[in-house]
């Protein structure tokens, strides 16, 4: 593979997180450090809660600017667009990613996308596989938390991130202990809350057997998203007010999906009629808004889906 060659002839990486890094993103990034035996991890937006425990087990202070290091090459993992990696803005990246493709891909240098893959870390274990580099524990362990974090702990599984997961799990050794502290699933109140007020505050459309919600909360609102979907809703639509504009955050079932994309299709064109940025997976995606309200974004989705779907929305649910 090309983006073997592009990263062996680095001495020094900058190897970049998306914004608000979750476990996915800075466990790729710290299992491939560990592969390549070099390199420097930089969060453009700090850790995300969820993910800090990585941070503490490798002792990894990370930059968040790339001015800060000097480096050859800057490694984008799990990031699809700039927005996703702002302020950070690398003229010629190298990509590995599982999201649907944006600006990034156009300017890589060398890029390994896959948009079938489960995780970013599902990529970084075949990409080890291609370069014949030794699964250590110490690579195996974030890229196995990063895994288990991306597929909802397998239950979204594909046959090909249980080999990964096996392959994973088989290069632990001793480091299995690591295991449950990283993969901590407590929620916070801040979770909590957004939880409940995300359900209190919902409206609800049906069209034939398929399930909409669109809700607001000041913050955690993939929390809210979750809570939603655990309720057996198809899509949830998750608004929140931001100091730069609005936005909205989608999770959605299977039975969607087989439908419409929300990374592919649905939130690139919310971001076209309001303006911003959206994309990310299938069934789990982001919109960046400059300017929009919910119920204009609630308006769009319905008309949307009405036309492209050929589905009547009734809010009598
Ligand atoms: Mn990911």
């Amino acid at each position: 593979m090309d983006i073997v060659e592009a990263l062996r002839a680095s001495d020094s990486p900058v190897l970049v997180t998306h914004r608000h890094a979750d476990r996915d993103t800075l466990g790729s990034a710290i299992g491939l450090r560990e592969l390549l035996g070099r390199g420097t991890i930089c969060t453009p937006d700090g850790v995300a809660r969820p993910a800090q425990s990585l941070l503490e087990t490798f002792d990894i202070d990370p930059v968040t600017r790339l001015r800060e290091i000097t480096h050859d090459a800057v490694v984008v993992l799990d990031a699809p667009s700039t927005e996703r990696i702002a302020p950070v803005d690398p003229m010629s990246p190298i990509l590995i990613d599982h999201h649907e493709p944006d600006n990034l891909a156009s300017r890589a240098t060398a890029s390994f996308v896959d948009t079938e893959a489960e995780a970013t870390a599902e990529l970084i274990v075949q990409l080890a596989g291609a370069a014949d580099w030794e699964l250590s524990p110490e690579a195996a362990l974030p890229l196995l938390v990063g895994l288990l974090d991306d597929t909802g702990f397998m239950t979204e599984a594909s046959p090909r991130s249980v080999t990964g997961a096996v392959e994973l799990f088989g290069a632990l050794d001793d480091r299995t202990a690591d295991l449950p502290k990283l993969l901590d699933q407590s929620r916070t109140s801040g979770e909590e809350s957004a939880r409940a007020l995300g359900t209190l505050r919902a409206t609800g459309y049906r069209a034939g057997d398929l399930f909409v919600a669109v809700t607001h909360v000041g913050g955690y609102e993939t929390a809210a998203a979750h809570a939603l979907c655990d309720a057996g809703i198809d899509l949830a639509v998750v608004c929140s007010d931001q100091a730069d504009g609005f936005r909205v955050t989608a999770r959605a079932s299977e039975s969607f999906v087989e439908r419409r994309s929300l990374g592919g299709d649905i939130l690139p064109a919310l971001a076209d009629e309001f303006g911003g940025n959206g994309g990310g997976h299938a069934g789990a995606g982001v919109a960046e808004l400059h300017k929009a309200s919910q119920a204009e974004v609630e308006a769009f989705l319905i008309d949307h889906f009405e036309s492209e779907l050929g589905l009547t929305f009734a809010t009598e649910v």
